[in-house]
């Protein structure tokens, strides 16, 4: 019995219930007793000591971003400072600053949250837990507004309230203040977070983000593959490049309340927006600017490097360009924070959904759940993990062949079956969740972070 299969078919209550009876047996022989004995020990979890800094240090603020289109009166907000147009709150990756630069990101959050991802936690396999700070560094244009701020891992199972960030069960940090999460995630999978705190305004301002739990099996040559979306024992969710695709909304007269000191009236509800990472098509295809969590690319005063030519997109980092070589098996992981159910389709390519809301589709007995699509629902709260493999290149139709700094290729359309939801350049000001899958011959050098 190896390590992986043993972590995968039993869990450590298991491990519990057996070790009142048939535990040699269940075990076996290749499981040392001192292995087992520092299963349960929990002096085998790795905890922080005081000092030690976390993985990923995020701060809580407001912020301006840059949305094309015209809508009179609210966008772009007469407040802002062009090319920014939309007032926000998020958070930004300050880990690794000193106090000032920190500080100086008062009104700098980006949007979306920062991406982020943790290896799956396991007493044997990978001991440490992963340590989220967060401080709240206050609003730089609403300065009477005192709202605290928390991070909701939203889906993540057997949370203590402690480390929830449900504000009304657990605790929440004030302006100034400072707390550590600290997490044990023991199912991967694509997942959200979010600050709940009046979580209707602070989702819909902006403090929403990704995060990817990695599965065990990381690491082990399984089908030829050594990164995988869960696992699955063969291979099956093994891919080469992973995308994030989070989708959410801007209602343009909330934003513009906010700036100008009113209250939106939330039932009157209506986007303006739709968007994938944080940005509205064509901007969706723009470069990442730094993507890198726990190792935000910043300035001496701590403030995010825009990517020359895309001044306007400084504080929206995230990328929705999938480019890949054919052959390649390529996993898009969506999520949806927006208030809108979503049907994102990608036209002449079939994906195959293996994943939902963190959860590998296998049955009980392991019947493979998963299916093919070309176009897949999304609700609000929901994650699918959509898997395609890349088609050849075929540059026999010049019709449907591009060239770019990369090369030629293919190009299929990702988009919101809802064709007001990603359609902004029509002048409308509406919609955004459009992107392009581009598909090489060769030469696109293996993916080393996602969305790249
Ligand atoms: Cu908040």
């Amino acid at each position: 019995m190896t390590r992986k299969y043993f972590n995968r078919k039993l869990s450590r209550r298991d491990f519990l219930k057996l070790a009142g009876g048939g535990l040699a047996a269940a075990v076996g022989a290749s499981m040392m007793p001192g292995t087992f004995n520092k299963l349960l020990s929990p002096t085998s979890i790795v905890r922080a000591a005081p000092g030690d800094p976390p993985n990923l240090y995020l701060a809580g603020t407001d912020a301006w971003i840059s949305v094309p289109g015209s809508i009179p009166t609210y966008h772009p907000d007469g407040l802002a400072e062009p090319p920014f147009t939309t007032y926000m709150f998020g958070f930004r990756d300050v880990t690794g600053m000193n106090k000032n630069q920190r500080e100086n990101q008062k009104g700098k959050a980006q949007y979306p949250s920062p991406l982020f991802w943790i290896d799956q936690f396991n007493e044997l396999g990978n001991p440490n837990e992963f340590r989220l700070q967060l401080t709240n560094l206050g609003l730089a244009l609403r300065p009477d507004l005192i709202d605290e701020h928390t991070v909701h891992f939203h889906g993540l199972r057997n949370i203590i309230p402690f480390f929830d960030g449900e504000p009304n069960s657990s605790l929440a940090v004030p302006i100034a203040g400072e707390f550590t999460y600290a997490w044990r995630v023991r199912e991967p999978g694509t997942y959200m977070y979010h600050c709940h705190v009046e979580d209707v305004e602070h989702v819909h301002l902006g403090m929403t983000g990704m995060v990817f739990v990695r599965p065990l099996q990381d690491g082990t040559n399984i089908g030829g593959f050594t990164k995988f979306a869960y696992n699955c024992g063969d291979g099956s969710t093994g891919f080469d490049r992973e995308f994030s695709m989070l989708l959410t909304e801007i209602w343009a007269s909330a934003h513009w309340a906010f700036a100008h000191v009113q209250l939106p009236n939330w039932d009157e509800y209506k986007a303006d927006f739709y968007l994938l990472n944080g940005r509205v098509y064509p901007d969706t295809l723009a470069p990442n600017g730094s993507i890198e969590f726990g190792n935000p690319v910043h300035d001496n005063k701590g403030d995010l490097i825009p990517t020359p030519g895309y001044e306007r997109l400084q504080y929206q980092p995230i990328s929705s360009l999938v480019r890949c070589n054919q052959g390649e098996r390529v996993l898009l992981r969506f999520a949806n924070l927006g208030f809108t159910k979503q049907n994102m389709t990608l036209s002449g390519i079939k994906m195959k959904i293996v994943g939902k809301d963190a959860t590998l589709l296998r049955g009980r007995y392991g019947e493979d759940l998963s299916f093919d699509t070309h176009g897949i629902y999304i609700g609000v709260g929901e994650s699918y993990d959509a898997i395609f493999t890349a088609p050849a290149f075929d540059g026999s139709v010049p019709a449907n062949v591009f060239t770019d700094a990369s090369g030629d290729y293919n190009k299929y359309l990702l988009y919101n079956r809802n064709y007001s939801h990603f359609n902004a350049v029509t002048g409308s000001g509406f919609g955004g969740q459009m992107t392009e899958v581009r598909v090489y011959a060769s030469g696109i050098p293996a993916q080393t972070l996602p969305n790249t």
